[in-house]
């Protein structure tokens, strides 16, 4: 996807997973179809983007859907929360 390529060449999507995926967050990829860029889906487009207008209120990705329901919009925005929060260590238990 593209997000080993060095900041302003790197793909949204793939920044934005490299960000998660170096932090270890675990999450569940969501493909959506379409784009401005391809001018073949527009007639589709709002259909297409629908669920992540209503969750995000813009329709361009990616997009991070938290567990509590915030939603994170841009890569830029999803590459600071994944290096500000770090997942809770595995194996590790609030519980005594
Ligand atoms: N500045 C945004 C750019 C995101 C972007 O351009 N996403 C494209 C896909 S790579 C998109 O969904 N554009 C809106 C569209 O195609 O409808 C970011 O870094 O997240």
């Amino acid at each position: 996807m593209g997000g080993g390529l060095p900041g302003p060449l790197a793909h949204p999507c793939g920044k934005a997973a490299k960000a998660l995926d170096d932090a270890a967050h675990a999450y569940e990829l969501r493909q959506v179809e379409g784009g401005i860029i391809r001018p073949w889906t527009w007639p589709t487009r709002t259909r297409d983007r629908a669920e992540v207008e209503r969750l995000s209120g813009q329709r361009a990705v990616p997009i991070l859907v938290l567990d509590g329901g915030d939603v994170i919009a841009g890569s830029g925005n999803i590459v600071r929360w994944a290096n500000e929060h770090p997942p809770p260590a595995a194996g590790l238990s609030s519980e005594a």
